[in-house]
């Protein structure tokens, strides 16, 4: 989230899409309902299936499965026909006026650039026309056809409201209540927020719908200020906290991007030159990456083997390390074994049958968890299963569950809070953190003697957190924190880090978390909040350097003053010289009005403005386009490019024929269960909420097809088949789209076969194909047939 729960409660209107928030983040409901209450803030749900959030909203509006970026760029198309947007913040802190070079071009849904053999783009020709000194050039009139201004203004002309109302399937008089409620607050006195989980990203065009939110908040000078931001409602309690720490293949802990095999990052000085940007916050990245490999390999990261960077395990740029990209090496038999920490693929993967053909190629799965899983039992368990033709061997580390371990989470809100135990663990299990330190130690102890170059990494790994079976969680917080390599004092923050091996740091992003006097901030649990806003800046610790909401140097106009009283966060003193207020500046303090900087508040850009135009960053474009999923019904009105051109497609996936299988799907969560479903499915009084499992047939096709409420069904595709009970509904309706009617149903994810009640795995049905930036799969848009089951 740019900002946080509780500051939901400062919104004018909070626009849910691609979430059921009050559902599967019911704190949301909390504060979104005060800000109802007490300042008559609106509620828009868009959703393809009416839901609890919906309930609670002033306009739900349904749509089809995998057509967010029709719906968004329709309502940035009406603002900007009906000069709507917020001018002063659109010229001055986003690159709207900027001059796009001639090598960029547009044409019937394709960029310039495209590489039809290796479904790329050369992504350097959407770049800014530049001036003799290499400064983009600008037009801050906003007239110039070449501008980023006109640029998007002209892509989205395309997207008038007849066009998109024919693609999102949505009544069209529900579509402009809509543009037009959210569009009112693109003024100084209103705010809007979006907020937005797995309904927008699980798609082939995941990222760029979450751009198209970014365009349309920026449009609107919705960034930066109390009530707004755009809000990724994160998933289990601590997926904040996992990509804070490098849990993803491309990044290390801070975001920092892993170093690839590539000759441009063969050596140290070599990646940082690759790297560190030109201008911008992260001109301090070498700081951070050398005092992240002193934290690493302390005494053995040395200026003379380049901070042990050689150490580091490199991607092989032609490798894809996603979850799809593991488990289709998996099923070609290239990999021999597998780590499943806290993770069961078999019910939360998609394409389910090919993952668990792919855990028969293994030699070895280790499966740390607190219940026996799925994915641990696909040997034996699965039907049709036969233990004696698989030869992968299981070993199962029993772990300890969040209330019988000690440390901190993370919130979607970037609050790092502590959590101390409560009980003991159970017979053997031990904590996660537990488990790596002894895994790490019994490493160490096998390698130490060794003398082959390659054992390097592990026999100088620097793991001083504890010399016994218990890893010591404080000493890890403090590394977190980091320190001076010389003293071990605590560093005061990331302005203190060095790239010089003087100081050592796990995650520059936390440092500051932990100070030399004083507690662990993650541990404090003040309750004053002087602003009234819900800032609460003394209740545990928000990165970076304790700001709640990012970016809020945009919330003051360009004199430094905020766009409004109700809306103030930070501001120029003149007197003081330097930006005081409610919050922490998300911005340099002293930064005043003689500087050109100072109208410069998104300080991680290396220009220093929000980009409406991402330039060269997202892999099919700078503007977010729409393109039908994977699988779809219809023919793309807006191009005849049907699928997003970057998308990996895996052999042998076969599409769904719309022919055969002619319904759009899509799958969800229930409030009553969790994910893959052992933590309730093994729990009574969870269970018997929703017992098994169902699929949700709106009315309309229920009666064609002749299913009963409470039938049993199969639902099936070209990859699998589900048997359900029919569980027919009015959250459902047909849409018309493009003249066709189109029906959808959907189910929820958290069946299989292990557990107190069990049920039928919905990834049987997902394609093993994925978002063209992230891979996140597109669990939320695919084709099935539905018949009565014998
Ligand atoms: N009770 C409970 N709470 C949970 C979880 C749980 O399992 N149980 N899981 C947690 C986790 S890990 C996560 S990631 C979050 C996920 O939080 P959400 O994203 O809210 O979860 P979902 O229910 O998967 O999907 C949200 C909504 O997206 C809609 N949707 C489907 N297709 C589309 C589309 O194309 N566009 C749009 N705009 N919407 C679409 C679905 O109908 C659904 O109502 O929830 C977290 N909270
Ligand atoms: N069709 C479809 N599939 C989906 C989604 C969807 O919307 N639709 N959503 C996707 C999303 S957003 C997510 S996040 C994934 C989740 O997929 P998974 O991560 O595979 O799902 P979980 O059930 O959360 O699995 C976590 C496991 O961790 C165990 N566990 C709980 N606490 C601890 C602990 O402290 N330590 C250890 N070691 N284990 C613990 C639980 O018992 C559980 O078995 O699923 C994805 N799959
Ligand atoms: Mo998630």
């Amino acid at each position: 989230m740019t900002n946080h729960w509780i500051d939901l409660k400062n919104t004018d209107c909070a626009l849910i899409i691609g979430s059921n928030a009050f559902e599967n983040h019911p704190i949301s409901s909390k504060w979104l309902m005060e800000a109802k209450e007490k300042r008559g803030a609106k509620i828009i749900s868009v959703d393809p299936r009416f839901t609890r959030t919906s309930s609670k909203a002033d306009i739900y509006a349904p749509m089809r499965s995998g057509t967010d970026i029709a719906f968004i760029g329709g309502m940035i198309n009406y603002i900007l026909q009906n000069n709507l947007y917020f001018k002063d913040y659109v010229v001055n802190y986003t690159n709207a006026s900027f001059i796009v070079a001639d090598t960029y071009d547009f044409n019937d849904g394709m960029f310039s650039g495209y590489d039809e053999k290796n479904r790329k783009y050369d992504k350097k020709l959407w770049g800014y026309k530049l001036d003799a000194e290499g400064k983009p050039l600008r037009d801050p009139s906003l007239q110039d056809p070449r501008c980023v201004f006109q640029l998007l203004k002209k892509h989205y002309s395309r997207y008038d409201i007849d066009t998109v109302c024919q693609v999102t399937g949505t009544p069209k008089e529900l579509y402009e209540e809509i543009c037009k409620t959210y569009a009112a607050t693109g003024v100084p006195d209103k705010a809007g927020t979006i907020l937005y989980a797995m309904g927008g990203t699980q798609h082939t065009v995941g990222s760029q719908n979450v751009r198209a939110y970014a365009i349309l908040q920026l449009l609107l000078g919705n960034i930066g200020i109390p009530g707004g931001g755009v809000n990724a409602l994160r998933g289990e309690s601590n997926v904040q906290g996992s990509t804070d720490f490098g849990l993803l293949n491309n990044i290390i802990t801070g975001y920092i991007p892993t170093p690839t095999a590539d000759p441009e990052h063969a050596t140290l000085s070599a990646y940082i030159e690759k790297e560190t940007p030109k201008g911008g916050f992260l001109t301090n990245l070498p700081k951070f990456f050398v005092s992240y490999l002193k934290a690493m390999w302390g005494d053995a990261a040395r200026p003379d083997n380049e901070f042990a960077y050689q150490y580091l395990p490199k991607r092989d740029p032609k490798t894809n390390y996603t979850h799809i990209g593991l488990f289709e090496a998996m099923y070609k038999g290239k990999l021999k074994g597998l780590i499943c920490w806290g993770q069961n693929p078999v019910v939360g993967g998609p394409n389910s049958n090919k993952e668990r053909k792919a855990l028969e190629k293994l030699d070895w799965l280790v499966a740390a968890d607190l219940w026996l899983t799925e994915t641990m039992t696909f040997w034996t368990k699965e039907a049709g299963a036969n233990p004696a033709e698989i030869k992968t061997e299981v070993f199962v580390l029993p772990a300890a569950a969040s209330f019988e371990k000690e440390g901190s989470i993370a919130s979607s809100g970037r609050w790092s809070q502590w959590r101390w135990q409560a009980v003991e663990p159970l017979g053997e299990s031990r904590a996660d953190l537990d488990i790596i330190h002894q895994l790490a130690r019994r490493l160490k102890e096998t390698y130490k003697d060794s003398t082959n170059p390659a054992d390097e990494p592990i026999k100088y790994l620097y793991w001083n957190f504890g010399d016994g079976d218990e890893c010591d969680v404080d000493k890890v917080a403090r590394e977190i924190n980091g320190q001076e390599t010389a003293t071990g004092k605590q560093v005061k923050n990331f302005l203190s880090l060095m790239d010089d091996g003087s100081t050592l740091c796990g995650n520059w992003i936390y440092s500051g978390i932990y100070p030399e006097e004083g507690k662990n901030l993650a541990q404090l649990r003040e309750q004053d909040d002087p602003s009234g806003l819900g800032i609460y800046p003394r209740w545990s610790y928000a990165w970076p350097l304790n700001r709640r909401i990012l970016y809020n140097r945009a919330s003051a106009d360009t004199t430094g003053k905020p766009w409004h009283p109700d809306k103030a966060v930070i501001w120029w003193d003149a007197v003081q010289k330097k930006w005081v207020g409610h919050d922490v500046p998300d911005f340099k303090a002293v930064i005043g009005p003689d500087d050109p900087a100072f109208l410069n508040p998104f300080i991680m850009q290396d220009d220093g403005k929000a980009w409406l135009f991402a330039k060269d960053k997202m892999n099919e474009g700078p503007f977010p386009e729409h393109y039908e999923p994977w699988e779809s019904p219809v023919q793309n009105p807006f191009s005849k490019v049907q699928l997003n051109p970057v998308v990996k497609v895996w052999e042998p996936d076969k599409q769904s024929d719309p022919a055969k299988y002619p319904y759009v799907a899509t799958t969800y969560r229930f409030s009553e269960h969790w994910q893959a479903g052992q933590m309730t499915r093994n729990l009574e009084w969870q269970a018997e909420l929703v017992p098994e499992m169902v699929v949700e047939i709106g009315e309309a096709l229920a009666s064609e097809l002749k299913i009963k409420d409470g039938d049993m069904v199969i639902v099936e595709n070209s990859r699998g088949q589900v048997k359900a009970r029919a569980m027919v509904t009015k959250r459902f309706r047909p849409l018309t789209v493009m003249g066709k009617t189109i029906h959808q149903v959907g189910m929820p994810w958290h069946f299989g076969y292990q557990g107190l009640i069990t049920g039928d795995i919905a990834n049987k049905l997902t394609p093993h194909v994925g978002d063209g930036n992230t891979m996140i799969p597109e669990y939320k848009a695919f084709l099935v047939n539905i018949r009565r089951a014998e």
